[in-house]
């Protein structure tokens, strides 16, 4: 068994003075029925943690280490940046850089701002449809997870999802009131929603590919069907890509299915592990943010320019490496390790992979949407969890969380993290 005795401590030390002993709940391990241990370093696909163990990491900081921790490239235009300024609050020539870059690839952005997290990407993106539109009604679905934003957190996935209660205390009800949370993949209840409440709806929010309760794929047709539903009622189509954009593709799930929303959340990887978030979209629904539009949103740090070189750095070092194609190729050989694993296993568990983005789900079910994720069996995903660990591959500590592979993992990492996969399913 490995040795955690100073991430004991440390944690013990972290409940006196931090909530949980957590900055964030995903981090504490509820859904695994254990307590966190505590990272010293990050390099490429491993971390280490406080006690010297070493684990190959499948977690990647929730997605934005998709060239591996600590990349070399991302170090030093971070360092490079800091000579020059920490923060300036004064417009600098990496946010325009950024920006550019963000328009060139992301097929639906026309004009686009910097935040600092997804939550203020979504959070900003809701407000600024309601502006635009002049509507208060939204549409989300149950699991999909968009940051800790009072009017999104129902029936939310992720952190919410894990510790069970998708609805959050403080939300006033007037708020939740306004958000209506229908079954991902079932068109009949948005028909139903529109039918009841069409000119009210200013925007549909989501996850187009929902990796908050798991990875759930949207049936054939369903991300078209949202497209032209919302056109039809003259509401906007939102889609927050702040796990998916950069990472399924070079302009995210839009590029892949060719479905155009009318705003995109985008974070993670575009931070290269810097806090970062960003929101874009159609320039006539983007012009009414103030200075321009009646719209106001603003941040301290926003456009921070060792964040803008960090993502820079990141985003392309992607495209230099042609990385979308590499991490399919590695993505590949990981889903053959992990099928042969259940296949000795006898198990039939439901496998998910687009790109380097994958679940394992501990069941047997079709997987259409978060109600059949909650019929897994959460006591063998627990057990897995702790035996991978304990045998040096960290995976996401719950079964509403995505796993994510990064150009640093190798095929020698792969290899291992399927026999410890073999070795860990019971
Ligand atoms: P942040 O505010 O955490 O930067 O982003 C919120 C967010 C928005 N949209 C999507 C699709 C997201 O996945 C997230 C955050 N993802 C979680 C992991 N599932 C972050 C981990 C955490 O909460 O600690």
């Amino acid at each position: 068994m490995p040795d955690h005795t100073l991430s004991q401590k440390l944690f013990k030390s972290a409940k006196e003075v931090i909530p949980g002993g957590v900055n964030s709940p995903v981090r504490a391990f509820r859904n695994v029925d254990g307590d966190p241990f505590f990272v010293r370093r990050a390099k490429g696909s491993r971390i280490w943690d406080v006690d010297g163990n070493e684990l190959i990491d499948y977690v990647g900081t929730w997605g934005p280490a998709i060239l591996g921790h600590s990349p070399t490239v991302v170090i030093d235009a971070v360092t490079q940046a800091a000579r020059e300024g920490v923060s300036f609050g004064i417009p600098n020539l990496h946010e325009v850089e950024i920006a550019r870059l963000i328009v060139d690839w992301v097929p639906s952005v026309e004009k686009v701002r910097m935040v600092n997290s997804g939550t203020e990407a979504t959070m900003t993106a809701i407000r600024l449809a309601r502006g635009f539109t002049g509507r208060n009604k939204i549409i989300k679905f149950e699991g999909c997870y968009h940051g800790h934003v009072d009017s999104l957190l129902v029936a939310a996935g992720s952190g919410a999802l894990t510790h069970g209660k998708p609805d959050s205390a403080g939300v006033p009800g007037e708020f939740a009131g306004l958000t209506m949370t229908l079954p991902f993949n079932r068109p009949e209840a948005v028909e139903q929603a529109f039918a009841e409440n069409g000119e009210d709806i200013a925007a549909i929010i989501l996850e187009p590919i929902p990796a908050n309760a798991g990875l759930i794929f949207p049936k054939e047709g369903y991300l078209q069907f949202l497209r032209e539903i919302t056109t039809k009622h003259g509401a906007l189509l939102i889609f927050d890509e702040v796990m998916t954009g950069f990472r399924v593709a070079k302009g995210g799930v839009q590029e892949l299915t060719g479905v155009t929303p009318d705003l995109t959340a985008l974070g993670k990887v575009i931070g290269g592990g810097l806090p970062v978030g960003a929101f874009g979209g159609r320039a006539d629904i983007m012009d009414h943010l103030a200075p321009d539009g009646p719209v106001y949103q603003a941040g301290t740090l926003s456009g921070n320019p060792l964040a803008m070189a960090a993502g820079l750095a990141q985003l392309k070092e992607l495209e230099r490496q042609n990385g979308w194609a590499r991490l399919e190729e590695i993505g590949t050989q990981f889903e053959s390790g992990v099928q042969e694993a259940l296949e000795t296993s006898g198990l039939n568990y439901q496998f998910n992979r687009v790109g380097s983005m994958f679940c394992l789900f501990f069941g047997g079910q079709e997987i259409t949407n978060v109600d059949d994720v909650k019929k897994c069996d959460f006591d063998a995903f627990s057990r897995f969890f702790w035996k991978a660990l304990e045998a040096g591959v960290y995976f996401a500590p719950s079964q509403y969380e995505a796993g994510f592979i990064s150009l640093a993992h190798t095929p020698d990492d792969v290899e291992k993290t399927a026999e410890v996969t073999k070795n860990s399913l019971t």
